[in-house]
This record gives C-alpha cells, structure tokens and sequence, in this order.
C-alpha cells in the first residue's frame, strides 16, 4: 500500500481525500497555490506545497511543479480528483516515468475514452448499445452526406471528438441547418479542443443522463453501483444527483450488466463512470466514460455504503476487489445538492468573496462535503463549488423533505449560493413526481416550451 500520496486538487475533494488517507493510515501531501494558503485541505494534510499562483495554468495544472513537490516530499502515489489533471493522459505518463503511481484507469484508457468518437466506437464493438450515427467523423464536404444524415433521421446532433460534457454540440433539425450546423461545430471545437473532428448522431429529445459507478482490479474484475440520476443540470453542469433513479429494476439489471460490460471492454482499472442517455420508451445508449472519480461519488457512497475513494486508492495500489456485483445493496433514496457560489435568483453569476458566516446543516440521514469555513474567501479563480449536500431516507418523498429540511439549516452570509435554486426545484411538482429529464430546468423550472 502506499506510504504517502500527494492530492493534486483542491476544495472539497481534496478533503474528501486525504479524509480516506488518514483513515487508512496514508501520510498526505496537498499541494496549493498561493492564495490557496489558508484551505481547508491544506490544514488538514501531514505536509503541503505551494505550487505557483492562483491562475491554474500556473498551479493546478502545472504538471512540472506538481512532479516537483512530489519528488521533494518523497510521495510514491498522485490523486488527480476530478477536473485539473484527472483525465490527462500526458500527466498520468509523466507519473509513470517517474514512478510515481497515478491513482487512475490505464493512461490508454484515459486516451481511448477521451476521445468520444473513438469511446463509442470501442463500445460499439464491445456489444454496448450506441445512439445511432457516423462510424466515422465527418466534414461539410463529406460525400453522400445529405443521404447519410437523411438514414440516421432528423432532429440529428453534431458532436466533437474531443468534446464532451456537452461543448461542441450542435442539434439539427432538419436538413437544410446541417451544412451551417457541422462547420459551426468544427470551428467551435478547433478553438476549445485543437480538435475538430466532428461526427453526426440522431437526437434523443428528452433524455435522461444515468450513469453506472463502477469500479475494476488489477486482475480485470469489475462491480458496478446502482445508477445515479444526473438529468437535472444548468449548461451541462450538474445541479441535482440521486440513487435510485426511477427506471425499472428489470432496465436497471439489464444497464448494469451493460456498464460492466463497458468496463471490461476496457480493462477498466480504478474507479470510473459509464454514462448513459435512456429515452422515454426505456432505450439506453451509451454517451460516454468518465475515467476519473466523479463530484457526486458521495451518492452511491450513501446509497451502497462503501467508500469509493478508499476503494480507488486500495485497488490502484493493486489489491483485488474481494466482493462481485451481487454483494451491492441499495440502502435507500439519495439526494445531493450541488452548492455552488452562485446568484440562482440572478441567473446563476458567479459570486466569489469572503464567507462571513455559515450555519451548517446536519442531524440523521445528512452528509456535507465541504471545504468552506467561517471567513473563508471564494476565489473566483476557480470552480464554484463551495459544497455538496447530501440526504438519505428510506423513501424518495422522505428523502425530498429531508433535503428540505437539511436545506433550510443551511445558511452562508456574505456571498450568494444556489442555494434558493435547489428549495424551488424540491418544491416542484414535476420534480416531486419524478418527471425528470435533461432539458427539466428550462421547460418545467423556467417554463420554456
Ligand atoms: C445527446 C443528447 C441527445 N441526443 N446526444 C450533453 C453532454 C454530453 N455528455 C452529451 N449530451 C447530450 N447528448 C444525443 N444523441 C442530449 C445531451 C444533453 C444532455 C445529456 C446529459 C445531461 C444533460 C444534457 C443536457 C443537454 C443535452
């Protein structure tokens, strides 16, 4: 097992972290910028490192620097976390040369899975079910485009290679927007990814996004967890998660199996995430893999019980999962809230600054991952997300009253939140009676057609 590991995050994961190291008896090293000096994860680590200035070009992102601190502080592991570096296969290289363990899939598997047009080809090939669409990428010239795109079937979606999380896409209608529709998208994606590879697929109206944790050993065994349901998101950032979703138990077993599937198809190593789009008539295609621990692992920690970060750290170091699929059980209903430093009475801006007070919330069935504090200052250099609050309850309308509850303890001062935003969307009808799809904010929150 690993004698120290250095977490190259920050914020409420970085926390989350290097809480699973000291319980498992691993020394830590955080590592900040400058105006991150005073952080909670830096408090709370055996040792810390000043990496460079708050721009993470320059800090979070400085796979020099980061190397460097863990040479100087003798760390023999690396956690990414999510975001930053997590899903960077020239750092997971780097790691590796230096012997530095990467706490993270395969780097091929970083690769193949970062690349969304190579992912659903692999998966294709695996027997997972893909949206129907082009094998290959294509280009506003490419021959027989119009009958190409005619055989998917209109409404289509144009989608980077190198996308994902929803930049670079753009929704067809009809025929006569697709020429306009892929040069847009191509030119989008060349300037946000250096890549811009396109390719078409029919458009899912509606859909819901729910994805499979999963979790692989070094001997090629895999697990999955019961789905998180991630519909409910603002500019394809996630607002609202929960476990169960309300798919059937039979549609449940049958996508799981498919999400272990993914996984072996891969050589899946760590903990990852498949995602999946399922349509209203109970379809599911696959969307992508996530090859890091994602914002909302504490949801299948509350509803499993297991501690997936403990999981991920205990596995790359290569011990064997020791439980298969059938050992998962489903404890109840979850609910986390994403509390993000942002005006959702003013159109979510962001709102960094110093917190000058914070009533947290707690009591039975409540978990708060958090890094905030009494006169913590949000920078506005980073995300903003400042907490993640979690419910569980036996039943999804207990959980939603918990949440409530939990919510109405739950007071900052000095800067906005969304607070406002997460008691609306459990006070709504359609919300409560689990009418929840990708496009939920827009048509039932603000009405849109
Ligand atoms: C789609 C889709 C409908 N049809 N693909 C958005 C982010 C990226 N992961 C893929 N996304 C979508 N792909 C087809 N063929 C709808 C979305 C989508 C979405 C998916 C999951 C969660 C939120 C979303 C919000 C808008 C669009």
């Amino acid at each position: 097992m690993f004698n120290k590991i250095l977490i190259a995050n920050r914020g409420e994961i970085a926390v989350r972290i290097i809480r699973a190291c000291r319980e498992m008896g691993i020394r830590t090293v955080a590592v900040h910028s400058d105006i991150d000096a005073e952080c909670l994860h830096v408090k709370f680590a055996d040792e810390s490192v000043c990496i460079g200035p708050a721009q993470s070009s320059e800090s979070y992102l400085n796979i020099a620097n980061i190397i460097s601190a863990a040479e100087i502080t003798g760390a023999d592991a690396i956690h990414p976390g999510y975001g930053f570096l997590s899903e960077n296969t020239y750092f997971a290289d780097v790691c590796e040369s230096c012997n530095i363990k990467f706490i993270g899939p395969h780097k091929t598997t970083i690769q193949q899975m970062g690349d969304k047009s190579t992912a659903k080809k692999t998966m294709r090939k695996a027997g997972i079910p893909t949206i129907p669409g082009t094998e290959e990428c294509i280009t506003a010239e490419t021959p027989k485009l119009f009958k190409i795109a005619k055989k998917i079937g209109y409404p289509l979606i144009v989608k980077a290679s190198a996308g994902g999380g929803g930049k670079g896409m753009r929704i067809v209608p009809s025929e006569d927007a697709l020429k306009n529709a892929i040069i847009t998208a191509q030119t989008e994606a060349k300037a946000a990814f250096g890549n811009g590879d396109v390719y078409l697929e029919k458009y899912l109206e509606e859909p819901k996004h729910i994805e499979f944790q999963i979790l692989g050993d070094i001997k090629g065994n895999v697990v999955s967890y019961p789905e998180r349901d991630c519909s409910i998101q603002r500019r394809h950032q996630k607002l609202i998660e929960e476990s169960p979703s309300n798919i059937s138990p039979k549609l449940r077993k049958k996508m799981g199996h498919y999400a272990r599937l993914a996984a072996k198809a891969v050589d899946y190593f760590t903990a990852g995430t498949i995602e999946f789009l399922v349509d209203k008539k109970e379809n599911f295609y696959f969307m992508e893999m996530n090859t890091r621990i994602q914002v909302e692992h504490p949801v299948t920690e509350m509803v499993s019980g297991v501690d997936l970060v403990k999981e991920q750290i205990r596995l790359a170091g290569g011990e064997p999962l020791g439980y298969n699929y059938d050992d998962v059980v489903i404890k109840g209903h979850v609910i986390e809230c994403r509390i993000n430093a942002e005006d959702s009475e003013k159109d979510f801006i962001p709102s960094p600054g110093k917190i000058e007070s914070v009533i947290f919330p707690g009591g039975p069935g409540v978990r708060l991952d958090t890094h905030i504090y009494p006169g913590y200052t949000v920078p506005s250099a980073y995300d903003s997300l400042l907490a993640k609050l979690l419910v569980i309850d036996t039943k999804r309308e207990k959980a939603i009253a918990r949440m409530q509850r939990a919510l109405s303890e739950f007071e900052i001062t000095g800067i906005k939140t969304t607070i406002p935003f997460h008691k609306t969307t459990l006070a709504n009808d359609y919300f409560k009676k689990g009418e929840i799809y990708t496009n939920f904010i827009q048509k039932r929150l603000y009405g849109e057609k």
